[in-house]
């Protein structure tokens, strides 16, 4: 045997488009068994090459002395290690970052040299019998590595492989020494792989997931197969495990002790998502107890739907790439579990596993704390698209078993999950006969799922019609039938598998595709776009995204999208879907005391949860108590009456909100947790009086005043209120452009971000035409418009004033031809101090017009800084809806300025101006300066999608029409 590596083709492997050689057939995954098992985590030598073939091989073999090694840790990526000695990370969205000439890679391919050196424990059981995997010995497993990996132990070369995400085990039981075990691992960024992995993310090599030695005693299973189905008619559930080797299994808390192969049927509570009861089971062989974790329930094509268990299924999903700000695609297990908790604390009830086999840990936690999956192959070949998908691999014969090999790894491995419900072939990867060879072959080793694939018009090898980013109006089309596509033919049911591009502020419109979905049968959910915003952190940066690393070709922020920041703290998107989907409808007539409730769970009822009112005059709750709701079934609804009203709200704004929360502990979430609720109103808001009784008068310093008010005789601005100053106060129709403002290139509607900046709104003049003191007013008339456009906004400020308060009102009357709607319309001012803000409206978090529906009336108080929605890339953020009046400190000891709105009005304040938030790329370029800009807005423009999606619907744009408003200011 040689080491070393004279002939180049000996890397030949890495261009060639089968799977690898050398490897194990792939079985069930488990964490663990009463067998030894040793995991190879932790610190390891490396050495970084240029080139798949510039160093020789000589490293794997015993005795090497690797003492100039670096080290990184397993799992890891090494080019998020080693503070940029090893590499950086390049973003790409479809685009190969390679030139598309497949299968073979540039010569330029980073090549990543491992070593791990390690004993066995003591109690290692001896001796390592000549191995066979499941005949006794041991496998060496890896879980993931990126993209294409060659293997020794102790000098002998394993084999190769590829399948980043998914696991890959060797035989090692004759190679094992009890110490001084040396094992080599040669990784390279780029392979023939690469072309079936071109997911919209980082690209980041490396041994990212667990590395376990396993003994595998003889006697023990190759591989089970648990069939564990549920008959929703007979309360039944049936149970069969197949397994290579005799042996039995045990079910305690069903009295089942059968043996393997045997069909045994009995009363059993079974699994869904919602109630995630699992059996805790053991499968026992000759040399091997195997823990199980057994669900029953039945996955069915019926009547043209999903049915779990004999009812449909809607999906209220995510789409979960596996992320960590500083680890990569390296998930630890508190990580995953967070996510799980995050998800359903949410009301997220669905995962897709976009686009590859998550850690198999993750599954174990959807199994547990109940969530419905969708598991998707590592396979996506979308950057083929740019050559109207000439040599698709998967199209092409010669890359077949590389795709079967493919969904075999992924399906074995994951095919004893109750939670995992559909089988993806893998995203965007175009059509062809590779595909099909994938469906065929799932379904003949497993019919007990349905399979997706969304790439494929035609739906040839799938059991749901699927689609991305559809609009509103084309699902409730596909809804009623009306559509021509396979939906017709064939009665699927259907998904939209991505939807709400969460990129940035957004998305906007999930309320309205609820409504949808929850309309028509048909329509079985979506999945949002995506979970998590795939942010690096960074000290530069705070957060980098594409481009920073100086990639060469990148796709910025596009990497950004998620429903939660990198750090995973929610984002208002997260929150909004979390009311979108609650799974009680909370309805009524506040006056007339009456809540009706809907239980919109599948499968639950509501005994989990309890209800409770308030009572808000003003926004405040005067009384509270418990409202009794019968546990209501799925679908049943009931009407509840509210007690009599505790107070005499006349003359004041009173509602009710009722609120349904966990009863008890749960797994997931404390006793307390609110899962649903709804504002009722009573009484409406009394209107704000100002009796226009002071006059306007010379200050005889060159100014005017106006009861409180202090005003420039020249320009009519307003300069102070109580001594408050006030700066620069005028009609503001500018927003920093969000995500889905700018819209993607691609987008056929119009892309309101850049039409904005066109005509110029970022940079609008305004021209005093007349400052005119009056008996009872201050009258300034001005037109505000762009310059080299003949659009305008013909802006009156009228000021009045009690003696105490100051009105004004803007009167708009819009000239020209406008074809854009605007991104707000309101006033601007800065005022010199700022601490905490208290509120009247929509809170805690912010709202635009398509995003409130998590927006709750009531009191709030906030910082300055605390109204800022961090997105990784900044843009608009931090409004909130409805305010009735907000009061913003001045610091201690000095009165806040009190604003009351006429009508309600969005509420934004930030340290910074809109046009430095529009210039900052990242969060770390803005620094507050000593001014509060303050924008209380009569309008705002909708978020929408359109990032990825449809752009805004008509009623939540901000069309150019005249309007009047008016704001209270004064110092309570
Ligand atoms: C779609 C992809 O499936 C997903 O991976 C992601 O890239 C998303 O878009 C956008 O963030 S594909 C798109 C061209 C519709």
């Amino acid at each position: 045997m040689s080491f070393r590596n004279t002939d180049p083709a000996d890397a030949a492997y890495v261009e060639d488009v089968s799977p690898g050689s050398g490897a194990l057939p792939p079985r069930a995954w488990y964490a663990s068994s009463d067998a030894a098992s040793l995991s190879l985590n932790g610190r390891w030598r490396f050495r970084l090459s240029p080139t798949a073939d510039a160093e020789d091989d000589s490293f794997a073999a015993p005795g090497y002395d690797c003492g100039d090694w670096a080290e990184v840790a397993v799992p890891g990526h090494w080019v998020l290690q080693g503070d940029g000695a090893f590499g950086a990370p390049v973003y790409t969205n479809h685009r190969y970052p390679l030139p598309v000439d497949p299968p073979r890679v540039p010569t330029e391919n980073p090549t990543g040299d491992h070593l791990r050196f390690f004993d066995l424990p003591a109690d290692w059981p001896a001796p390592a019998a000549p191995d066979a995997g499941g005949e006794g010995g041991a496998v060496l497993r890896f879980d993931g590595v990126e993209s294409c990996a060659r293997v020794w132990l102790n000098g002998t070369d394993l084999g190769e492989f590829k399948g980043s995400r998914l696991p890959h085990e060797f035989a090692v039981g004759h190679l094992l020494e009890p110490s001084g075990n040396v094992l080599a691992v040669r990784v390279h960024q780029w392979s023939a792989g690469s072309y079936l992995e071109d997911q919209d993310q980082w690209w980041l090599p490396g041994v990212f997931r667990d590395v376990t030695l396993l003994h595998r005693p003889a006697g023990s299973a190759l591989d089970f197969f648990v069939h564990a189905s549920y008959d929703h008619r007979e309360g039944t559930g049936t149970l069969r495990v197949d397994s290579d080797v005799d042996g039995r299994v045990l079910v305690p808390g069903l009295d089942i002790d059968v043996e393997t192969g045997q069909v045994i049927t009995v009363p059993v509570r079974p699994w869904t998502a919602e109630t995630p009861h699992l059996y805790d089971a053991t499968l026992v062989t000759g040399g091997e107890r195997v823990p199980l974790r057994i669900g029953f329930r039945t996955v069915v094509l019926e009547d043209g739907l999903i049915k779990v268990n004999g009812r449909p299924v809607l999906f209220k999903g995510v789409n979960r790439h596996e992320w960590h700000p500083e680890h990569g695609r390296a998930l630890d297990l508190a990580t995953m579990r967070e996510d799980v908790l995050l998800m359903k604390r949410h009301n997220v009830n669905a995962v897709r596993t976009s686009h590859y086999p998550p850690h198999p840990a993750f599954l174990d936690l959807c199994d547990e704390y109940g969530l419905w999956v969708i598991d998707e192959c590592d396979l996506e070949t979308h950057g083929f698209t740019g050559q109207g998908w000439r040599d698709n691999p998967v199209d092409d014969d010669r890359w077949t078993p590389a795709l079967l090999d493919r969904a075999a790894r992924m399906v074995e491995r994951d095919k004893n999950h109750p939670s995992v419900v559909v089988w993806s072939l893998g995203n965007e990867a175009g059509t062809g006969r590779g595909l099909t060879a994938m469906a065929e072959w799932i379904r003949g080793r497993d019919g007990s799922r349905l399979i997706h694939y969304e790439g494929d018009a035609n739906c040839r090898d799938t059991d749901v019609y699927s689609r991305m980013y559809a609009d509103h109006a084309e699902v409730d089309r596909i809804g009623r039938g009306l559509d021509g596509g396979p939906l017709g033919r064939r009665r699927l049911p259907f998904i939209l598998c991505e939807y709400g591009h969460a990129m940035g502020n957004g998305p906007g419109g999930l309320a309205d595709y609820q409504r949808i979905f929850e309309e028509h049968d048909r329509i079985q959910g979506g999945f949002v776009w995506e979970w998590i915003d795939h942010g690096i952190r960074d000290e530069r940066y705070g957060f980098a995204y594409g481009g920073d690393f100086g990639e060469e070709l990148h796709d910025g922020n596009f990497v950004c999208d998620g429903l939660l920041f990198p750090d995973r703290t929610p984002s208002p998107g997260l929150v909004e879907y979390k009311k979108v989907v609650e799974p009680v409808r909370i309805e009524g007539d506040g006056a007339g005391g009456t809540v009706r409730v809907t239980n919109t769970f599948d499968f639950a009822d509501l005994s989990a949860l309890a209800f409770a009112w308030s009572y808000e005059v003003d926004g405040e709750a005067v009384e509270t108590g418990a409202l009794d709701v019968p546990a209501l079934a799925p679908g049943e609804t009931a009407d509840v009456k509210l007690p009599e009203p505790p107070v005499d709200g006349r003359g004041a704004e009173t509602r009710w909100t009722v609120r349904a929360a966990l009863a008890g502990d749960s797994a997931w979430a404390p006793r307390g947790h609110l899962v649903a609720w709804a504002q009722l109103p009573v009484s409406e808001r009394p209107l704000v009086s100002v009796p226009a009784s002071a006059r306007p008068a010379p200050d005889g310093r060159g100014g005017i005043t106006l009861g409180p008010g202090v005003f420039s005789a020249r320009t009519g601005e307003l300069t102070a209120v109580d001594g408050i100053d006030v700066v620069g106060l005028k009609l503001d129709v500018w927003r920093a452009p969000t995500d889905n403002d700018d819209g993607a290139s691609w987008q056929p509607d119009a892309r309101h971000g850049p039409l904005w900046r066109t005509l110029g709104l970022h940079r609008m003049r305004h021209r005093l035409e007349a400052v005119e003191p009056g008996e009872d007013a201050l009258t300034v008339r001005t037109r505000v418009a762009p310059a080299a456009a003949e659009v305008g906004l013909r802006t009156v400020y009228r000021w009045t004033s009690d003696g105490t308060r100051l009105r004004l009102t803007v009167s708009v009357a819009p000239e020209g031809d406008w074809q854009v709607p605007l991104p707000r319309l309101g006033i601007r001012f800065g005022l010199p101090a700022g601490d905490r803000v208290r509120w009247h409206g929509g809170g805690p978090g912010e709202a635009y017009p398509d995003t409130a529906a998590a927006s709750m009336l009531g009191r709030w108080e906030a910082t300055v800084d605390e109204l800022q929605t961090p997105y990784v890339r900044p843009q608009e953020n931090g409004a909130r809806a409805d305010v009735r009046w907000a009061e913003i400190g001045q610091g201690a000891g000095r009165p806040a300025l009190r604003v009351e709105g006429e009508p309600e009005f969005w509420f934004t304040a930030r340290r910074w101006t809109s046009e430095q938030l529009d210039a900052a790329e990242h969060l770390t370029d803005l620094t507050p300066g000593d001014t509060v800009w303050v924008n209380l807005d009569h309008g705002q423009q909708g978020i929408g999608s359109q990032s990825c999606g449809p752009g805004v619907l008509p009623r939540y744009r901000l069309r150019v029409r005249p309007a009047e408003f008016s704001f209270v200011f004064s110092t309570p």
